[in-house]
């Protein structure tokens, strides 16, 4: 077998700790480790000058060789700022309102898939295989075959893929959707995104199927395939279990026998948190003998904070915790807790098993594996509740948690006191039967899939 080539719009370079990567970094890691490869993409740097070809910044650890460049104030900008995060994410989240598209962007993105396709090619090897990901790239592929590359190229989006007519909003689609059949694998969250991918591509030409998963477009041939995303349960159940640091017995001690709502993510406006606080407040209205005995607690480290409709969510946010705890605090009792900040995974695994409620409300996700780690934090013998938006992708397998719609507030109401009521037995019930899905789809079950998938297209 070749060597693996990951490649990434951010790169994580050599972590000796390991302790602090996240279940992703983790698990196309430990691929690459197996089989020996090279991990590309942007250090994370913006260079000074332009219009000057830098060196790659390269560095070998074991067997993988990490390569990574810099990118200019322009290239950012245009490419990563403007078309990726602010056309791409928010149209693939559905939030059309919040694209902000320019041609000059598009363009941008463009160049720069091509600019890194250059600088990849002279690293490749002829029997590499090479694992693209995310929405920054959907470009790469084709701009690598303009070097003639024939080693196989497979692709994952961690977003959903938009259905069509949200999609076709956007003036490039159809070049979008062209450029992606250059990939020989197309992988997804679930099979509601490979779906749509499918089915936008048949409202714009001619699909052939070559038989099932396999198609032919543009005159291309690509697989399509869902792989759902896992993560590494016994591992966060270790880390929520191992001893308690003494900042952590502060912790258990403040939250004291109020119930406990916990929620996590980068501050993102399609995580839903405003939609969730609002929702927080009708619980606090509808049942107004459990004030005083509940506590919810957000955490929401800022992310993309250079991007305006980020800055937005994040005064949004705080003029709301202001105005929840105005309204329905008292001297003793503060109903939410809002904290800006980025924690520790150990002590962050920690919390999820001491908190009674996961309320996770996103708009749209690919998947959410925050809602599967709060799952395999838990004690299983008094496990806690996870209240799930059914617009993320982990509810397609995640069928035992509370599924709401984030939008109803009342419903999502109704949900907080279902779980702060539920018996101790449906709670275990519960719990056993999604652990079983989190056991059988793990991480490593997710990329070895994905890469036996990849590795078919040599034989
Ligand atoms: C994209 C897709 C898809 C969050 N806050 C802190 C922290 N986190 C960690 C979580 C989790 C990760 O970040 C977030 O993963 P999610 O899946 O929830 O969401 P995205 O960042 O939007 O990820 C998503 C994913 O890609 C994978 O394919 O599931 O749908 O949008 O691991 O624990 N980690 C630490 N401190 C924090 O404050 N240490």
């Amino acid at each position: 077998m070749g060597r693996l080539v990951v490649v990434s719009n951010r790169i994580a370079l050599p972590d000796h700790s390991k302790n602090g990567a996240g279940g992703l970094a983790v698990g196309l890691l430990d691929a690459l480790q197996e089989q020996g490869g090279l991990w590309f993409g942007w250090n994370g740097e913006i260079r000074e000058i332009t219009g000057e070809d830098e060196p790659l910044y390269t560095e070998q650890d074991k067997n993988i060789t990490y390569a990574a460049c810099s990118l200019t104030q322009n290239d950012y900008d245009l490419y990563y700022s403007q078309f990726s995060n602010t056309v791409i994410w928010p149209a693939f989240h559905y939030r059309l309102d919040l694209v902000e598209y320019q041609r000059e962007a598009w363009e941008g993105y463009l160049r720069v898939n091509q600019m890194l396709a250059e600088k990849l090619y002279p690293l490749l090897q002829h029997n590499d295989v090479i694992w693209v990901h995310d929405y920054h790239l959907l470009p790469f592929a084709a701009a690598l075959r303009l070097h003639q590359v024939k080693q196989p190229l497979g692709f994952f989006l961690h977003i959903p893929f938009p259905a069509p007519e949200v999609l076709m909003a956007l003036p490039d689609y159809q070049e979008i959707l062209r450029l992606m059949t250059a990939y020989d694998l197309l992988g997804f969250q679930t099979e509601r995104d490979a779906q749509a991918f499918l089915s936008a591509i048949t409202q714009e030409t001619d699909v052939v199927t070559v038989e099932k998963g396999i198609y032919q477009a543009y005159g291309n041939t690509f697989r399509l395939h869902d792989y759902p995303i896992g993560v590494d349960p016994d591992s966060i159940s270790k880390l929520a279990q191992g001893p308690l640091p003494p900042k952590m017995q502060a912790i258990r001690k403040e939250l004291g026998d109020a119930k406990n709502i916990i929620a996590c993510e980068r501050l993102d406006y399609s995580k839903g948190i405003p939609e969730r606080f609002l929702a927080y407040e009708s619980f606090l209205e509808k049942y107004p003998e459990q004030r005083g005995n509940i506590r919810y607690t957000q955490i929401a480290p800022t992310s993309r904070g250079e991007v305006q409709a980020y800055q937005a969510i994040r005064h949004q946010l705080e003029t709301e915790t202001g105005r929840i705890n105005g309204k329905y605090g008292t001297m003793s009792w503060t109903p939410l807790y809002y904290l800006n900040q980025h924690f520790d995974r150990r002590l962050l695994m920690k919390i999820f098993r001491l908190t009674d409620i996961a309320l996770i409300t996103p708009l749209r996700d690919g998947m959410n594996l925050v809602a599967k780690e709060y799952l395999a934090a838990q004690d299983p013998a008094d496990p806690g509740v996870l209240i799930l938006s059914k617009f993320a992708g982990a509810a397609c397998e995640l069928t035992e948690a509370l599924l709401v719609n984030p939008y109803d507030r009342d419903e999502v109401a109704r949900a907080i006191y279902q779980a702060i009521t539920m018996s101790q037995s449906e709670r275990v019930d519960r719990h056993a039967k999604m652990m079983a899905i989190l056991q059988h789809q793990t991480i490593t079950r997710w990329r070895e899939t994905f890469l036996d998938d990849l590795y078919q297209i040599l034989e």
